[in-house]
């Protein structure tokens, strides 16, 4: 039986605008565990990591916003993810701001390489978030992990430490873009990262671009780590979300993706993220994130085989 393990996160520093505070407990209002329990999945609530204090990060910087805090989520987040790596419950973090990630991303991909597999990531956002410290003008650290996650230079006071396990940027996709700032545009040539944005999405369809990703995954053995920002969606159908950018994908889109996911068999972790309650609609994105979660965990109307590739 899959075991998951829900774990809080409630990351506020690295965002622009406060309520990301709140996500944790609007995931459990709406009913995550038991939406999940009801699929005969075995669920267990850790409740919600404490930060480290991190001292020795300068408290006031005067570009990047929050940076101890920021470090001392990044420090404990690392310790937990790394932690339920190893098994045997499948973690899913409920955010908090995108930041949450600079740790989760970091404990996932150290775990795998200590276990000799590629980590992949699937990035499902309006943003790329892979400014540098030196590349960011909003001096938000929401907008930076996938930059750290890639193991780009100067991000060492996150950790306190080097991050000596990047993702290679070949086993990332980002899906979903339709914002992205000069230097991430540059930065992502340079990576070869693979990059669809809506447009993409619109000429090809959202499967098509997401299956030779999963066969890349399958293939080479890789373990799976997903994050879903909020703005992944449309903000007229999941307006709770600080940073909203119109064009989004649809609703099928998005069930359709966490449905390829289940497929699939390869998801090893889940983010969810940028979930800003204050800013809801009588609850209706954290319901919408809840059912989107379902699906990746095989809520569907017929049967289905496990796909292999
Ligand atoms: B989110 C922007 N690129 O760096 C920046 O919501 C936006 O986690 C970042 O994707 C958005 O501030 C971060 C303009
Ligand atoms: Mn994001
Ligand atoms: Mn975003
Ligand atoms: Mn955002």
């Amino acid at each position: 039986m899959t075991q998951i393990a829900l774990v809080g996160a409630p990351v506020e520093a690295g965002a622009g605008r406060r309520g990301c505070l709140m996500g944790p407990a609007a995931y459990r209002t709406a009913g995550l565990q038991e939406e999940l329990e009801a699929l005969g999945l075995a669920v267990e609530d850790h409740g919600d990591v404490v930060p480290d204090q991190a001292l020795d990060v300068p408290d006031a910087d005067p570009k990047l916003k929050n940076l101890r805090a920021v470090a001392g989520w990044t420090r404990a987040l690392y310790r937990k993810a790394r932690a339920l790596a190893a098994g045997p419950q499948m973690p899913i973090y409920m955010g908090g701001d995108h930041a949450l990630a600079l740790g989760t991303l970091a404990g996932h991909a150290a775990h795998a390489a200590g276990a000799g597999r590629p980590q992949f990531v699937l990035w499902l956002d309006a943003h790329s978030d892979i400014n540098t410290f030196e590349s960011t003008v909003s001096g938000n650290l929401h907008g930076t992990p996938v930059a750290f996650a890639c193991g780009l230079p100067g991000f060492d006071v996150l950790l306190g430490e080097k991050l000596d396990t990047p993702v290679s940027p070949g086993n990332l996709c980002l899906l979903g873009l339709r914002s992205v700032d000069p230097p991430e545009r540059a930065l992502i040539r340079e990576l070869g990262i693979t990059a669809h944005d809506m447009r993409a999405i619109d000429e090809n369809g959202i499967a098509r671009l997401l299956e030779p990703f999963l066969e890349r995954c399958a293939r080479a053995n890789g373990f799976l780590h997903v994050s879903l920002d909020v703005d992944f969606i449309d903000p007229d159908i999941a307006p709770a979300v600080g940073t909203t950018v119109p064009g989004g994908v649809t609703f099928r889109e998005a069930h359709l993706v966490m449905e390829m996911l289940h497929d699939s068999g390869l998801v090893t972790s889940l983010d969810l993220v940028e979930l800003n309650p204050f800013l809801d609609d009588r609850g209706r994105t954290a319901r919408l994130m809840v059912d989107l979660t379902a699906s990746l965990f095989g809520r569907r109307v017929m049967d289905r085989p496990t796909r292999s590739y």
